[in-house]
């Protein structure tokens, strides 16, 4: 082995590259932050709603929007390192109208942290999340959070994960007592105690490390009480009997996801949590190409764009790509070939991040995610590598189920209306319809959820400076059409049906109800009605 590709392996095998994932308002922008004060990148915790004594927000909403609503709107690509590790870490937004967004980010990692409010269990979006990494093969690791709170007896809420969502449990660590009862949790693999200690003033610090002892010392009895103690020693020996076992091989294929409890905003459990993750959770694995798969360790430079992002900066208005870096290492200034455009391009200005904070870099390694300096030239799911001939699956793009005509309030703006919506669409947070007769007045878009829409608005009026208001279209889905004897006119049956183009060109029909969808697709046997798109791919492929 040369000494290249020693330094290579090397640097590939200490990355660790992931998502957290759940339903809206779990904690996961609150994890975030207290995996941030491990690593050292930030030195006092924000919070995710701004109260009067809260002196800071999280790092990782940093959105305008995001701060204001308490919420997270687009993924926040956070690397920091942690004890020989370079993590990048992943922090997706819950809420359904965003999750286009988070299934990209899917695309780009090699594991999910699944997060569970103890209080609420399994809600409708973590299990519609679950469904796209056990697609992906993405192995899970569970954290049950906001034990500071009366929550649900532990054994349900594993029964629950198991029942609902398919998948055994092994819990690491275990609860001790829950809300104001809560003592602690007790480590399986280390056999030892983490205290909960409630106190003032830790507010945003790092706790002091917690105390640590036998389950047969005398001092854990006294210190959890004998009645907790009673409780924790049972549920220990029915797990011990009747729980599942965990081994790293079912984990990595996604057979058995391994549980822990704490309390993020209390930054309780977090750290024996983080250090248990790394080690579990996979180095960077290889990603599939329609020729074959692409290994890490290949010396040959290559990723994918997983998400673009204009305006992250209000001082500098640039657009970032998001690479995740599949195979070699990358060194600043390399020349890489995109197989879409044909067009090689030089990659002078290499960027980490720390959500909205950026660091120009020298290097990276398969497994890390890279921001690219973009003119415009990148599109969601785009290749670029050393030499010809790599080209990985795409990420697609699926139809929208909400639609409103954009109304323009100052027609004196009408350019930079145009230049914001083809950004925004680029960037995947809308999708945007012409109709061909009216060019580009008025145009349609399209959102698989509500929410965008007003994110649009304000980003127009923030961004670009230009205002619009919106009117409401009665269609529930669309397709986008091919086939031998497509004619626009098949689909100009106000208000029913209506026939659209997106920004590549491609015809899109828009119905009122899966009833005419369906007459449509009868009376027209010879088109194909197509449900998802790859962006910046002449075909349709889904
Ligand atoms: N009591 C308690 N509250 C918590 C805990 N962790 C987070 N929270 C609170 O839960 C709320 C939601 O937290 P976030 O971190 O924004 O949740 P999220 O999963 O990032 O939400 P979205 O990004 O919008 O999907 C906030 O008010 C947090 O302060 C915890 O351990 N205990
Ligand atoms: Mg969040």
């Amino acid at each position: 082995m040369s000494e290249a590709s020693r330094h290579l392996a090397a640097e590939v095998a200490r990355r660790r590259t992931f998502a957290i994932i759940s339903h809206p308002d779990a904690g996961k922008t609150t994890l975030t932050e207290k995996l941030l004060l491990y690593g050292g990148a930030i030195h006092l915790a924000g919070s995710v709603k701004m109260r009067r004594n809260a002196s800071r927000h999280t790092t990782s909403d940093w959105m305008e929007l995001e701060r204001q609503r308490g919420i997270s709107i687009t993924t926040s690509v956070l690397q920091f390192p942690y004890a020989g590790h370079h993590v990048n870490l992943l922090d997706t937004p819950g809420h359904n109208d965003f999750s286009e967004d988070t299934y990209r980010t899917l695309a780009a990692v090699d594991a999910a942290v699944m997060l569970i409010d103890s209080a609420k269990g399994v809600e409708p979006q973590t299990i519609k999340l679950f469904e796209v990494c056990r697609m992906r093969r993405i192995p899970i690791v569970t954290f049950m959070n906001k034990l500071d709170r009366a929550g649900q007896d532990p054994l349900d809420l594993m029964d629950e994960i198991e029942r609902v969502l398919g998948i055994p449990c092994h819990p690491v660590t275990w609860p001790i007592g829950s809300g104001p009862d809560f003592r602690g949790v007790y480590d399986r693999w280390a056999k030892t105690l983490l205290s909960y200690e409630r106190g003032p003033g830790h507010r945003g610090e790092r706790v002091a490390p917690v105390e640590v002892a036998s389950v047969d010392d005398p001092d854990f009895v006294s210190t959890i009480g004998a009645k907790a103690h009673t409780t924790l020693r049972d549920e220990l020996d029915l797990l011990a009997t009747a729980g599942n076992r965990f081994d790293r091989e079912t984990f990595l294929a996604g057979g058995v996801t391994p549980v822990f409890f704490g309390s993020a905003i209390n930054d309780f459990g977090v750290e024996p949590f983080l250090k248990r993750f790394l080690d579990l959770a996979p180095a960077p694995l290889p990603r599939k190409t329609a020729t074959g798969e692409v290994d890490p360790l290949s010396p040959t430079f290559s990723g994918f764009v997983f998400k673009i992002q204009a305006n992250m900066d209000p001082a500098h208005r640039d657009r970032i790509a998001f690479l995740r870096i599949v195979s070699g290492k990358f060194t600043r200034g390399m020349e890489v070939l995109n197989p879409r455009t044909g067009r090689t391009m030089k990659l002078a200005k290499p960027l980490q991040f720390l959500a909205q904070e950026r660091t120009l870099i020298e290097e990276a390694w398969a497994g890390d995610i890279l921001g690219l300096w973009d003119a415009g030239n990148l599109r969601i799911g785009d290749s670029l590598a050393e030499g010809p001939g790599i080209e990985f699956d795409g990420i697609p793009r699926f139809s929208p189920e909400f639609f409103n005509r954009v109304v323009m309030l100052d027609p004196a703006k009408r350019k930079q209306l145009k230049k914001g919506l083809n950004q925004l669409s680029e960037e995947g947070a809308v999708q945007v319809f012409l109709d061909p007769d009216r060019l580009e007045r008025d145009p349609v878009l399209g959102a698989v959820g509500v929410l965008q829409f007003e994110v649009i608005q304000h980003r127009l009026r923030s961004e670009y400076g230009a205002e619009i208001s919106y009117v409401r279209l009665p269609f529930t889905l669309a397709r986008w059409v091919e086939g031998e004897g497509f004619d626009r006119t098949l689909f100009d049956d106000p208000p029913s049906v209506a026939c659209l183009v997106d920004l590549e060109g491609r015809p899109l029909a828009l119905f009122q109800s899966p009833w005419h969808l369906e007459r449509a697709e009868r009376e027209n046997p010879s088109l194909r009605f197509i449900a998802a798109v790859q962006p910046g791919r002449a075909k349709a492929t889904a």
